[in-house]
């Protein structure tokens, strides 16, 4: 142990040495100095007000090389705006926004922070910035009532991407109303450059309702502390940067994302499906890792990362704790444009049926049904039989064992009204999956059901048959001669999957 210790000295030693041969500051360089390095003397010019993004969208490069005064101009709004469709949520912003207006500075600039809290806010708010040297990040010296502004001032001695929040009692609650975002401290060399910059910022959301639960839904305490979100979520709604609202680029360019995580709770596991990030500045910091799959940002924490894109498509940015992507809204898109590149990447080539080992003939309903159908004399009672047991294991994962689905998540087949109103919807939908917004007893699922096109005609007809004879479903029968004609309506749906 005394050996170890007094090696790990020794090596302290020496990258010390070996820093001081190097430029201060260099990203790369084994130690920047921070703050004993990031006083570069009084502000120089005339002050600057400082520009501010609203998200996605990041201020230009600094571009100076010598430190300034830069004012910077925030308010803090409380308003009411969509969290999901047809779900509304009553925000605490800093600048309108969740997350806040982006901040852009350069180490060893002076940061004159105006703080002003709308005369029509029900709460006073204040400002901790993790970038401020001095007890409180700010907080103390910005408390602010509604309808006042106040004023401090602060030399931004460190670089890095840092994550600001309110830190107004309770804090966890002012975090979880949306009120975080994110101030860059530019190294003085500024960020090597790209071609386009993004800010997403992750925060997770706790509401009375459900997840889209629609209407307006109050902030639940409970679930925020046992830290049980109803939502997490990129730039604070769900589809706040999807469809037209994806984040867009070019093949060929490098992207930058500026990443926060407001929390108040969750730690991200940060991931662009089908990317890997070239760089990371890992925890914002100054030094990054190449080549990475999935960066950790803990709550309270950001990082950067660069990514060029060779591949047209849609990439899809997630927290990897992946119930949060697809049950909770944790997804976003960025969408790439370009020429196609089969060299990098083909699309699917080969789709052939792979039988295995597969176990069909220890069901015996089911062999029974398929004998029954050569023969011709195959009954609705044959077919409810082998339905029955294909459900078990195939639909029923999704839709339960007793068809009541999953509330929110896997719609109903008992009683369904969607199967009364259209009972040629179940083959179709077990051929053709389903997605996009369906309502069955009067519940909305927006979700998607994968085509289970693997399964024959007979199966399909069967499985169909013993759903639409279950369950105070309204009866009847589906033919394998019908399933085959629905197979052949449209071509099997080739999605591709993470
Ligand atoms: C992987 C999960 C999953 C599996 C397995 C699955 N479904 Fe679904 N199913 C869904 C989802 C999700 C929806 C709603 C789709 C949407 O929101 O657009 C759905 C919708 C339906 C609907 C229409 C809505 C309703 O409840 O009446 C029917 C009918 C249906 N599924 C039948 C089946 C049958 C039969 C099987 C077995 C062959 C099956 N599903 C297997 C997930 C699944
Ligand atoms: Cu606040």
């Amino acid at each position: 142990m005394a050996v170890a210790l007094a090696l790990a000295g020794c090596d302290r030693g020496r990258d010390a040495d070996a820093d001081d041969a190097k430029p201060a500051g260099t990203a790369q360089s084994d130690d920047s100095g921070g703050s004993k390095k990031g006083d570069f003397g009084p502000p120089q010019g005339e002050p600057i007000k400082a520009v501010l993004t609203a998200p996605p969208m990041v201020p230009p490069p600094v571009n100076r090389n010598h430190p300034a005064k830069v004012i910077v101009e925030l308010e803090v709004v409380e308003k009411e705006m969509p969290i999901s469709e047809g779900v509304t949520y009553t925000f605490w912003t800093f600048g309108g926004t969740v997350p806040g207006s982006f901040i852009r500075v350069r180490q060893g600039d002076t940061v004159e922070f105006h703080l002003k809290n709308a005369p029509d806010s029900k709460m006073p708010h204040n400002i901790d910035l993790h970038g401020v040297t001095g007890p409180g990040g700010g907080a103390a010296s910005s408390f602010t009532a509604p309808g006042h502004k106040s004023r401090f001032t602060f030399k931004a001695l460190n670089a890095g991407l840092y994550v600001y929040h309110c830190a107004t009692a309770p804090v966890g609650m002012h975090v979880a109303n949306g009120m975080y975002g994110l101030i860059l401290v530019e190294p003085p060399e500024g960020m090597p450059k790209v071609d386009r910059e993004y800010y997403v910022m992750q925060g997770d959301f706790y509401t009375k309702g459900k997840y889209r639960e629609k209407g307006h839904q109050p902030f639940d305490m409970e679930k925020a502390i046992d830290e049980h979100p109803t939502y997490v979520l990129f730039n604070g709604a769900e589809g706040a940067l999807t469809g037209d609202k994806a984040l867009t680029a070019k093949t060929g360019e490098t992207v930058r994302l500026y990443v926060g995580n407001g929390g108040p709770n969750l730690v991200s596991s940060f991931h662009v499906i089908g990317e890997i990030f070239d760089k990371v500045w890992f925890e914002g910091g100054t030094k990054y890792q190449e080549n990475v799959q999935t960066t950790l940002i803990p709550a309270g924490g950001a990082a950067m990362m660069d990514f060029h894109l060779e591949v047209p498509g849609s990439y899809v940015l997630v927290d990897h704790s992946i119930f949060r992507a697809f049950n909770k809204g944790a997804l976003a898109i960025l969408k790439a444009d370009g020429p196609e590149r089969k060299d990098i990447y083909s699309g699917k080539e080969v789709d052939e049926v792979y039988l295995g080992d597969r176990a069909q003939a220890n069901l015996q309903a089911v062999a029974t049904a398929a004998a029954a159908a050569k023969t011709g004399a195959l009954t609705v009672q044959d077919q409810i039989a082998a339905g029955k047991a294909l459900f078990a294991g195939t639909c029923s994962t999704c839709h339960q064992a007793n068809g009541e689905g999953l509330e929110g998540v896997f719609p109903p087949l008992a009683k369904s009204d969607w199967i009364a109103k259209n009972p040629k919807g179940v083959p179709t939908a077990i051929l053709h999956g389903l997605q996009g917004k369906v309502v069955v007893n009067g519940k909305e699922y927006n979700s998607v059901m994968p085509p289970m096109n693997q399964l024959t005609d007979d199966e399909v007809a069967n499985i169909s048959t013993f759903v639409l004879n279950n369950w105070g479903n309204p009866g009847g029968r589906v033919t394998k001669e019908e399933v085959a004609q629905i197979r052949a309506s449209k071509p099997a749906n080739a999605s591709e999957g993470h």
